[in-house]
């Protein structure tokens, strides 16, 4: 297995202070592997990070980013932090509903459905994942949503029943049981593999925010956008806590500064994507439909159901994140 230090490329730079006595100030460089391609604006606001650690350090710590799973791939980045591989990395928090559900809090449909509310749930959500995390040997640093979830088909969708037999790409345990409760078929695909799965048959439809639909040129292999807005779910950048201890106090602060303004960045970048990237899909001749309201009322009532399951197998921890979104 490689150690995290493989991945410390340190230059010495010698330092002099008082007396004549010399120090080694290493500037170091730690890969971060990321899920999603460049244009998503999550990896934009990460590559502004790396950007504002290094000004902040003076390069003292620089970081690399790989993007698209390139270093690992999306379900290995969580484990190659954790065990050290690499001491940086982002993920999809819902990815590992599997492990906590409280992880999939932001997936469950129509809990959260607007930025406000988004908002709501990550600050009853933050210290119930930063603890866990915790027992991981991880601490996160930000989140940042993506717009709200859209549902994507070769033909209008007025009821839940249109979408019987339909072949679904999921990208997290929960979506794949909202595609199975609608009567679909679900299949994981990451986004880096989406034109092909849907130009190969093995995906019909999809459920994803306009910059996923968009950036990966969505009216290729698909007609219709109907404008669910059904939940905002989160990516997360998380930091190896012995990696982390190991930088000068100095260093540190940097990257807990870079942070804060990446989460504060990250949440407007993700507002402004909304429009924008839905605009982008019309221009390109995607058809941009309003949900009728039986559609709707159906979704809800599978959301609903869904919301009892997660809150019976979340026990306590789901309760008090339930009750602090709620107050
Ligand atoms: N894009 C990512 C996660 C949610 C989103 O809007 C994806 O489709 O996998």
């Amino acid at each position: 297995m490689k150690s995290i230090f493989t991945h410390l490329r340190c230059t010495a730079a010698a330092v002099t202070i008082g007396l004549g006595m010399t120090i080694q100030a290493q500037a170091a460089t730690w890969d971060m592997p990321t899920p999603y391609p460049d244009a998503t604006f999550h990896t934009q606001n990460i590559a502004q990070f790396a950007k504002d650690i290094e000004d902040a350090t003076g390069g003292e710590l620089t970081i690399k980013l790989h993007t698209a799973g390139s270093l690992y791939k999306h379900p290995e980045i969580k484990n190659a932090v954790r065990g050290g591989q690499v001491p940086i990395g982002e993920f999809f928090i819902s990815l590992i509903g599997n492990e906590n559900p409280v992880f999939a809090a932001d997936s469950q449909p129509f809990l959260a459905t607007n930025y406000d509310d988004a908002k709501k749930l990550w600050d009853a959500q933050k210290p119930i994942v930063a603890d866990l995390l915790d027992k991981q040997g991880l601490m996160p640093l930000f989140s940042v949503p993506w717009p709200p979830q859209g549902l994507y088909t070769r033909k209008e969708i007025k009821t839940v029943d249109d979408l019987k037999g339909i072949k679904f790409r999921a990208y997290n345990p929960t979506l794949e049981k909202f595609a199975n409760l609608i009567g679909g078929a679900p299949t994981q695909v990451e986004v880096p593999d989406l034109p092909q799965a849907f130009t190969t048959g093995r995906v019909e439809a999809m459920i994803t925010s306009p910059s996923t639909g968009a950036n990966s040129k969505a009216w290729d292999f698909v007609t219709h956008y109907t404008d669910i807005q059904a939940w905002l779910p989160k990516n997360i950048v998380v930091v190896n806590k012995k990696a982390f201890r190991k930088l000068d106090s100095k260093i540190q602060e940097a990257v807990l500064v870079a942070a804060a303004s990446a989460e504060k960045r990250g949440w407007e970048m993700s507002k402004e994507e909304t429009a924008a990237k839905t605009a982008i899909m019309k221009d390109n001749g995607m058809i941009i439909v309003q949900p009728s309201a039986e559609l709707m009322k159906g979704l809800q009532e599978i959301g609903k159901a869904m919301l009892v399951d997660w809150q019976e197998s979340a026990g306590a921890e789901g309760e008090a994140l339930l009750k602090a979104y709620n107050q």
